[in-house]
């Protein structure tokens, strides 16, 4: 069983039902854990783990690093982009037109190209590589922990079936630092907007207004995100039945949400889960999200357990760079599994 939500998570819906994000205690009893998990995925494809491993220390690093780059000035920042796909990117989303009322920090998680990238990303590139090499091996962990009871809870043979594709040293798993700009309570205007930071375009283009799009809805293609933010709203997920759902940010604790390539392992038992980021916060948001992929040249298909004569295989055979060919090649809000589902 899913924990029921405390009162405070509780959020009414515009269809006027009480819908709460499902929590789950990593300190319970394991067969009851496993259960929990694969429960909440199926239901939410997303959930909020408590009493995790990760020190605090670990995550306080990588945020301090983030706001030290964050607050540079915007031609300082931008030395570390265009992010394409890595690097420093401002409000562009992929490569496909796609926009949002964020900067952000996009890297690879492979230790080479972190140090390589934090010498134009921190004054310090020592420091801030150390920060980021230490949060992403707590994250695989977490990660790989979630992974291992998802397996066990679906009776899969080898627990470790799931956490070995994205434990391999040719991983293609991304960490993403995203700050979305608060919006501003005066309503002063700026003729010359190219000397503005972008928090201050945000607010002048925005007048305002509530419900800004920070980061607009779409499902993520790995295997699973581990998600982190400081305490300011903005994340929502929709559910299956498609009502979004604000998530209340909790800062010492992750959000976990299942992405496209384990809905494919699950053979669509689990659903990868929509979100998006809305910016009506007086305070900047800031995420970071840790994306767990195999390597480009693995294959993703579903676990054989997972397919019966009665449920037989949904997705054509794919490795994990023709996925991210697919979605680099899609809109953001895409549903770019379609192109893989077997009609
Ligand atoms: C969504 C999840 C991750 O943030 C990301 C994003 C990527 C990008 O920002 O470059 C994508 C997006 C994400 C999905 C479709 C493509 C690729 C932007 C875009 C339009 C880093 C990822 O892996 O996929």
């Amino acid at each position: 069983m899913v924990a029921p939500c405390p009162t405070s998570m509780m959020v009414r819906t515009k269809k006027t039902k009480a819908v709460g994000v499902p929590t789950i205690d990593l300190s319970l009893e394991r067969s009851k854990l496993s259960e929990t998990v694969v429960k909440a995925c199926e239901e939410y494809g997303f959930f909020k783990v408590v009493n995790h491993s990760v020190a605090k220390e670990v995550i306080s690093r990588l945020e301090e690093e983030g706001t030290a780059f964050f607050s540079k000035t915007t031609s300082e920042k931008r030395q570390a982009g265009p992010a394409n796909p890595f690097g420093y990117g401002c409000r562009n989303i992929g490569p496909n037109g796609d926009m949002g009322h964020l900067e952000y920090l996009l890297l690879h998680t492979n230790p080479l190209s972190v140090s390589e990238r934090s010498q134009t990303i921190a004054s310090d590139p020592t420091k801030f590589s150390s920060a980021v090499n230490d949060y992403i091996e707590a994250a695989k962990g977490l990660t790989c922990e979630i992974l291992d009871l998802v397996a066990e809870g679906l009776w899969v043979q080898d627990n470790f079936s799931l956490s070995n594709l994205i434990k391999d040293v040719h991983s293609d798993s991304l960490l993403r630092i995203n700050q979305y700009p608060p919006v501003s309570l005066t309503g002063n205007k700026n003729s010359d907007t190219s000397k503005l930071e972008p928090h201050q375009l945000h607010n002048q283009n925005n007048n305002n207004n509530n419900n800004n799009i920070g980061f607009g809805e779409h499902s993520d293609p790995q295997i699973l995100t581990i998600m982190r933010s400081n305490n300011v709203d903005g994340l929502q997920i929709s559910t299956h039945d498609g009502l979004w759902i604000p998530v209340p940010p909790d800062p010492n604790q992750f959000f976990v949400m299942v992405g496209d390539a384990l809905q494919v392992l699950t053979n669509g038992r689990f659903r990868s889960v929509r979100h998006r980021v809305l910016t009506n916060t007086t305070k900047a948001r800031m995420s970071m999200m840790y994306f767990a992929a195999p390597p480009l040249n693995w294959w993703i298909t579903p676990l054989p357990k997972m397919v019966t004569p009665l449920n037989p295989t949904l997705f054509k055979p794919f490795t994990w760079a023709q996925y991210k060919q697919a979605a680099y090649s899609l809109r953001l809000g895409d549903t770019r599994l379609d192109l893989f589902k077997i009609q």
